[in-house]
């Protein structure tokens, strides 16, 4: 097995690369980059280790679909090759045709969602999400006054790498503790978030929090919006599968030892039920959450045979 892609799964493990989209792209970038470096002349052999690096890089966390998504795109492409040369130059071009689709359908989510944010509105967000922020960037870039609200997201603090992204591009940005969320609310016109994982009801996986910020939106009747890539909609869902929600170490939420003879949790996301969701806005267009079921039939029609 090649050191590069036990470093890129041990670094999604430990969240070093994190956010669906980026955790895809390098997962898929190092499937290249393995099939680059492969010295062996036995195409079975080339084949077998690529689909060996493949489950390495899909157990490094379990709850974004984009990542078995991207591995499964690389290696389909390397089915049925029966050279080496052929084999590393269809994985190659899979691996950057992924990475290039990846950032074009990041712009194009912008594009779209842009439409949807009108000057002077005030858009709460939660964790840190490439396909979120496009969106709220590209408005902020039409010339439109937004305001951003950031969720601190506990416990890894994701929010605060949203705080400073913004007020970089001078977005105006507060950061607030997430359980300060329905006190805001009054204020703000639009919710936008990333995914992880779109079942094929509509149900939207997102960081631990979301689905608490889904509900105090829609008591409040604010828009609650996703932003995600095609490939953040999970063919398995189909056939009945549940999304694994991850639970990471205790540690991450206070020292164990500290607390002696108590539990400590942390599960690293949750379920928002399409109910609480208005819009979807993915690369090909805006979607109702109901309509995930004809996303997944266009994008993996293939994969949902048995
Ligand atoms: C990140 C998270 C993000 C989605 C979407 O969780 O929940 O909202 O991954 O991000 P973690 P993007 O920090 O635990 O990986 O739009 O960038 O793909």
């Amino acid at each position: 097995m090649s050191r590069s892609v036990e470093e890129v799964a041990r670094k999604i493990a430990s969240m070093e690369i994190r956010g669906a989209a980026r955790i895809a792209q390098s997962a898929a970038r190092a499937l290249r980059d393995f099939a680059l470096s492969y010295r062996g002349n036995s195409a079975e052999e080339f084949l077998s280790e690529l689909h060996k690096a493949g489950e390495v890089l899909k157990g490094a966390r379990p709850t974004a679909v984009s990542l078995p998504n991207a591995v499964n795109y690389v290696l389909l492409a390397a089915g049925g090759k029966d050279e080496v040369e052929e084999i590393r130059s269809a994985v190659v071009e899979a691996a950057e045709r992924f990475i290039a689709r990846s950032k074009r359908a990041l712009e194009r989510i912008g594009e779209i969602g842009a439409r949807r944010i009108k000057s002077g509105d005030v858009v709460l967000t939660h964790c840190n999400s490439q396909a979120a922020l496009s969106v709220i960037t590209t408005a902020f870039r039409q010339g439109k006054e937004v305001q951003v609200i950031a969720t601190e997201s506990r416990p890894r603090y994701q929010g605060h790498l949203t705080a400073r992204q913004l007020a970089e591009q001078g977005i105006p940005v507060t950061l607030i503790v997430d359980s300060a969320v329905r006190t805001f609310m009054k204020e703000v016109d639009k919710v936008i978030v990333g995914a992880d994982s779109i079942a094929a009801n509509g149900a939207v996986i997102n960081k631990i929090g979301t689905s608490q910020i889904a509900l105090a939106a829609h008591e409040a009747r604010v828009v609650f919006m996703v932003a995600a890539e095609t490939y953040k909609f999970h063919p398995a869902t189909v056939i009945g599968a549940l999304v694994e929600i991850e639970e990471r170490p205790p540690s991450e939420v206070a020292p164990p030892e500290e607390f002696p003879g108590v539990e400590i949790r942390n599960p690293a996301f949750d379920v928002t039920p399409p109910e609480y969701i208005d819009l979807i806005i993915t690369e090909r267009g805006v979607i109702p959450p109901q309509a995930a079921i004809m996303v997944l039939r266009e994008e993996f029609g293939f994969a949902l045979e048995e």
